[in-house]
């Protein structure tokens, strides 16, 4: 692998397993099952598979704010998918998502069971069907929609971009990292701008946009996610900052982001929750 600027792409493209690069034992250039696994399935009607990475938190973020709310039908079996250890390459993983990312749900109050991926895909889907977390109407609906597509667009440039070349990466890249803060700098301020005359993003209420953005972009002013809030001048972004503190405040935030943690002090790891007294037991640890 070239450290230099040097490199000339071959004619044809070979995957080097050797790159070095912090994912590189789990990253190949082809899709689908690797061995046969079966998912685990606990008895609640609805089952995540998924890991406490910030796509993760956001599901299980939902589902503790609908059961806050008295959806009772929201209750569900979190199922630890390392993806450090290739789970989601399981073939009943890629079964329910062919995509082989977390975070996958498994709908069974459905005949046959309604598969769920892709994490927007999911907060919309639970949205709806328990009417929360978004608006009824349709141009308050729009406006939160625009938001959680926006975050599905812009954290890729985040996470795939900034985070691999300033944090992952086998060495650091100059132009990777200016290339991809400059855009993650245009996002916080596109947030912070929005955030400047809403309370919430899609408005005055809380609803699956500040679900889907808030692990991202919250937890990069928090300094949790690439350590890398001083290099972004993240206390610039006042209104941001003031969001950001808004959520992680709330209970139901608190609460999701216990679960299937498998990184951090270990009292606090909660690998699987199948019951809400899971995660009682590590917060009164906290
Ligand atoms: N767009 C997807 C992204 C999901 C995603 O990238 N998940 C990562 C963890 S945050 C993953 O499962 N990576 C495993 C792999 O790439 O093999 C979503 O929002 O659900």
């Amino acid at each position: 692998m070239s450290e230099s600027d040097d490199y000339t792409p071959p004619k044809v493209w070979v995957h080097d397993a050797e790159n070095g690069g912090k994912w590189a034992g789990i990253n190949r250039p082809d899709s689908g099952a690797r061995h046969d696994k079966e998912l685990p399935k606990g008895k609640h009607p609805l089952q995540l598979y998924s890991l406490a990475t910030p796509n993760g938190v956001k599901i299980n973020i939902m589902l503790e704010e609908l059961l806050a709310n008295g959806h009772t039908g929201a209750e569900y079996d979190a199922h630890l998918i390392h993806i450090g250890n290739g789970d989601q390459f399981g073939s009943g993983f890629v079964e329910v998502n062919p995509n082989s990312k977390i975070p996958a749900l498994l709908d069974y109050t459905t005949e046959p069971p309604t598969r769920v991926f892709e994490s927007g895909s999911i907060l919309l889907y639970l949205a709806d069907k328990f009417g929360d977390f978004i608006p009824k109407d349709h141009a308050g609906r729009t406006e939160c929609l625009n938001w959680l597509f926006w975050q599905m667009g812009s954290a890729p440039y985040l996470g795939g971009g900034f985070g691999h070349f300033y944090h992952y990466a086998p060495f650091r890249m100059e132009y990777g990292i200016n290339r991809f803060t400059m855009e993650v700098k245009r996002q916080l301020d596109v947030l912070d701008k929005r955030l400047a005359n809403n309370t919430y993003l899609g408005g005055e209420h809380y609803t699956i946009a500040d679900i889907a953005v808030w692990p991202w972009y919250g937890t990069v002013v928090l300094n949790e996610t690439y350590e890398a809030a001083e290099f972004l001048d993240t206390a610039s972004y006042k209104h941001l900052n003031r969001w950001t503190q808004l959520i992680k405040e709330r209970p139901a935030v608190i609460r999701g982001r216990a679960v299937n943690r498998i990184s951090g002090p270990k009292e606090l790891r909660l690998a699987e929750r199948h019951e809400a007294s899971d995660i009682d037991a590590v917060l009164a640890k906290m």
